[in-house]
């Protein structure tokens, strides 16, 4: 049973209006809209570790001026972020604590680990490509801050999925054999772990129906999986790429690629933590929150200066 504000509420987002911070909002669209967008922030800072792995191993200079500054894009991804997240009342402090106890969830993709150089351009490809096919609509969504934030992160990604397939043609169309040999045992690593990104399948996705009525969501999990699907099957045949998935199809009658059942227990058990990576990607974070105690010491020791000299002048 709706409350005559909540009704309210909803008349305003099915009329497309934009929700702001200072507006009433049910206490529900508050919590599952920092639960995603704070999610969305800790997947940018996990996610640059993978990457942040061969920085040091990039094979040219450029390469490695590249990959540095998509390693910062995502920093500051993960910072619009976290300041769109504390629009909604709730402190960053509290959202780092959630993610370093392991209470507070981020993309699953990100436990996977980085074993060739091939890695990075498949990332660049896959994980970005699906990144923004599920972001796009999200510049749509209903809550201003989110929103506004999507726009900015969303051409960088562009950018990022651009340089990751420029990475991949020059080791496929003009690398030695064992350069090809690499990008295919890449995507064999990564096609199944990208189209998990986009989380259950429609029917298990538990937040879907309520996200989608508050258009936080404007289209499934599995509409945006088909999309990634459709989208990148003719760039893999350009690369001369074989997908890992005997079942993918094209089918004539949809106007779809068909493709092979997920494995949801590799999906729910990384999920869970029990991923190739999450225990060293969790640890590395935390030993970067302790590292950098003693800046956030200096901070406060600062601020609590600035505060006596306000106060005797
Ligand atoms: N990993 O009911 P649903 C990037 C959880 S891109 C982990 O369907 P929802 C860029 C879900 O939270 C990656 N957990 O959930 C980059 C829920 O659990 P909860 C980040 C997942 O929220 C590129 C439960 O399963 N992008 O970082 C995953 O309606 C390269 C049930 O699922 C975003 O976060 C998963 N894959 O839909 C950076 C985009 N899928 O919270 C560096 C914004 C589901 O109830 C390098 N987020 N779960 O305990 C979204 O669009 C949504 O949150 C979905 C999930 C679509 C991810």
């Amino acid at each position: 049973q709706m409350s005559d504000e909540e009704r309210r509420f909803q008349e305003r987002i099915d009329e497309g209006v934009r929700i702001e911070a200072r507006d009433w909002m049910p206490e529900a669209y508050r919590k599952t809209l920092v639960r995603q967008i704070s999610q969305h922030a800790h997947s940018e800072v996990v996610g640059m570790l993978p990457e942040g792995n061969w920085i040091t191993r990039a094979p040219s200079l450029k390469r490695k001026a590249i990959l540095m500054a998509k390693v910062q894009d995502e920093a500051g991804h993960g910072l619009y972020l976290y300041s769109a997240a504390e629009t909604l009342g709730v402190g960053r402090d509290k959202l780092v604590d959630d993610l370093l106890s392991g209470k507070a969830k981020y993309s699953s993709i990100f436990n996977y680990p980085t074993l060739n150089w091939a890695d990075i351009g498949m990332i660049g490809w896959l994980v970005d490509g699906s990144a923004i096919i599920n972001q796009i609509p999200l510049c749509r969504c209903s809550y201003g801050p989110y929103a506004r934030a999507m726009v900015r992160v969303c051409k960088e990604e562009s950018f990022h999925q651009r340089q990751g397939y420029d990475l991949l043609l020059q080791m496929c169309l003009h690398g030695t054999p064992e350069q090809k040999a690499m990008v295919q045992d890449s995507i064999n690593r990564w096609w199944w772990p990208a189209l998990m990104m986009f989380g259950p399948s429609d029917a298990d996705s538990t937040n879907s129906a309520q996200s989608m009525q508050w258009k936080i969501k404007l289209f499934s999990n599995d509409e945006l999986r088909q999309k990634m699907v459709d989208q990148t099957v003719p760039q893999a045949e350009y690369l001369g790429l074989t997908i890992p998935d005997p079942d993918l199809r094209w089918n004539e009658e949809r106007g779809h690629y068909d493709f092979g059942e997920i494995d949801w227990e590799e999906f729910w058990a990384v999920i869970k933590g029990n991923g190739p990576c999450n225990r060293e990607r969790l640890q590395a974070r935390v030993q970067a929150h302790e590292n950098g105690a003693w800046f956030r010491d200096a901070l406060d020791a600062h601020a609590q200066k600035q505060e006596g000299v306000r106060k005797v002048a």
